[in-house]
């Protein structure tokens, strides 16, 4: 891998780069998965690269519905463990809920590569090894879940995910929260509550707004929580930022 000067002017976002393909030399990452991450990165332009308030509110409720759910999981792929690895580890000891892998392009040499990753930055226990449960209605291979993870589950953590498992899992009775950069996606759409901001901005956000109210989850609860209108927001919010930057270049 290249080494990146840190005063180089996108040395985050090359950063980020740099360690989904040293994932997916490890096997971490899928191939696709450098895709889905260029699409991310395009969507993080459009808003500007920052977290908006509509973000800050989704990750509220996201933080209320994670304390206060009877077994939240969070699930992970090739791409969030590439990405923020140490994060996840932390998300899963402040909330209690399970990290489990779950992949949509899945392996066993990936699972298995994925949890020692996960192992490496301290979780100490890993579901989704192998696992052979399977959520009905769901053709891809994400239907194999753990029947002591997601299959249980009253409220699940899938950031950068599909949309048919979204859909399925909601179908479920499932609370489903996710992390995507792209409003206009099915999972976007169809999830419980969607933190519209990039992954490893969101991801520390939410731990600290945990750790800040672990004691009085109540107090974190949005009052008419609108996924929607989260959604419009975040559309609107991309509308102002070019509109903003249009005006800049033609003054
Ligand atoms: O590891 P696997 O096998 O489970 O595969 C993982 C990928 C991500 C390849 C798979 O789930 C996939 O193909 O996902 P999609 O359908 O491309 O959706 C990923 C979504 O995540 C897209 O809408 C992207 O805009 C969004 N995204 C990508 N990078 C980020 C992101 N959202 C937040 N933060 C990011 N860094």
């Amino acid at each position: 891998s290249v080494e990146i000067p840190p005063d180089h002017p996108r040395y985050r976002s090359l950063l980020y780069r740099e360690r989904l393909i040293e994932g997916m030399e490890k096997k971490v990452t899928a191939p696709a998965g450098l895709i889905a991450h260029g699409r991310g990165e395009a969507f993080d332009y459009l808003l500007g690269e920052r977290t908006h308030p509509h973000a800050h509110t989704a990750i509220r409720q996201a933080a209320f519905l994670l304390l206060t759910s009877r077994h939240p999981v969070v699930s992970v792929n090739g791409n969030v463990v590439a990405l923020c690895p140490e994060e996840l580890v932390r998300l899963s000891k402040v909330t209690g809920a399970p990290l489990e892998v779950n992949l949509f392009y899945r392996s066993r040499e990936r699972e298995e590569a994925i949890a020692r990753v996960l192992r490496e930055h301290g979780a100490e226990q890993v579901l989704g090894v192998g696992a052979e449960a399977v959520i009905p209605e769901l053709s891809s291979e994400r239907r194999r879940v753990d029947p002591e993870g997601i299959l249980e589950a009253d409220c699940v953590f899938v950031p950068l995910e599909d949309g048919d498992r979204t859909e399925a899992l909601v179908r479920l009775g499932k609370k489903v929260i996710t992390v995507d950069l792209n409003p206009l996606s099915r999972t976007a759409r169809t999830a419980t509550v969607t933190i519209v901001d990039n992954i490893v901005r969101a991801l520390p956000l939410l731990i600290e707004v945990i750790e800040r109210h672990r004691d009085d989850p109540s107090s974190l609860a949005v009052p008419d929580y609108d996924n929607k209108r989260i959604l419009a927001e975040a559309l609107s919010a991309i509308v102002h930022h070019l509109t903003a930057t249009a005006h800049e270049l033609a003054d």
